[in-house]
């Protein structure tokens, strides 16, 4: 059993509007504003109850702060992963420090490329999003890993948006688990009778929900998704997450959550 619920995350990079862009045009992005905005994501994740590690910026790494791609963390194992954009594999020696001593470590090795924000993880399924970040290679290493600790890995192609978790995320987890999706960017029929909720669709981005206990951490920006979930009973924390938006991060980016004894 854990107790004590660790959430790593990084500051952001002061270079964080050179960011990697796939699906969304370049924007300016105020870094103080990032900041800030990163901060009260940060506190959101200690009112939860996390023990938050916050890791310096890297500045040298425009992307960094999104740390959910350098690693998918489960109780058995943690996997580092091997970013898809080659300016982003330099992100992952840092964050294998920090896991060390957390977890028994494995690692997606060259030619694979896995981001771990394309990793959905249902009870003891990993669907793995091939996008422009996965590969095959990447998800085949994934699960040799995986299986010997009891996880099946399956892929699921994602071509409308940057990860898979861009387009879906776990908002139940347990007995009987729920998803978020937007059913414009992903067909989430491979969840075959896990419930789903989709977001409004005026608010396409808002399929991304990180989910604590059973608590979601939110954007406050989508309010309309947002009445939809609490209708049905879902717990919100809202945060401002509109400028990392513009980086073409959510939620689930920014952290890496996992459990630990004592
Ligand atoms: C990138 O394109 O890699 C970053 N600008 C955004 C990464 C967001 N990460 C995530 O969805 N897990």
């Amino acid at each position: 059993m854990t107790s004590v619920r660790m959430a790593i995350t990084r500051k952001v990079s002061r270079s964080i509007a050179d960011c990697q862009l796939t699906h969304l045009d370049r924007e300016p992005i105020d870094y103080a504003t990032a900041a800030r905005q990163h901060e009260a994501y940060e506190h959101a994740l200690a009112e939860l109850g996390c023990r938050v590690l916050s890791l310096p910026p890297i500045d040298a790494l425009p992307d960094a702060v999104f740390v959910e791609d350098a690693a998918i963390v489960l109780d058995e194992i943690a996997v580092i992963c091997r970013p898809g954009a080659p300016a982003r594999q330099p992100e992952t020696p840092s964050i294998v420090e920090v896991l060390l001593p957390w977890r028994e470590l494995a690692a997606i090795e060259t030619p694979g490329t896995v981001d771990g924000g394309d990793l959905l993880r249902v009870g003891r399924t990993i669907w793995a999003g091939r996008s422009t970040r996965t590969n095959a290679e990447g998800v085949a290493q994934l699960r040799a890993i995986l299986a010997p600790h009891g996880y099946a890995v399956h892929e699921v192609a994602i071509d409308r948006a940057l990860h898979l978790k861009s387009a879906i995320t776990l908002i139940r987890d347990g007995d009987e688990p729920a998803v978020l999706v937007n059913p414009a960017w992903i067909d989430a029929s491979f969840l075959g009778a896990i419930e789903r909720i989709e977001v409004d669709p005026s608010e396409p981005a808002a399929g991304n929900a990180l989910l604590l206990g059973e608590t979601l951490i939110y954007p406050e920006a989508f309010a309309r998704t947002r009445e939809k979930l609490e209708a049905q009973g879902f717990a919100i924390h809202p945060v401002p997450a509109s400028e990392l938006a513009k980086a073409e991060g959510g939620v689930t980016c920014c952290s890496l959550v996992f459990g630990v004894g004592g």
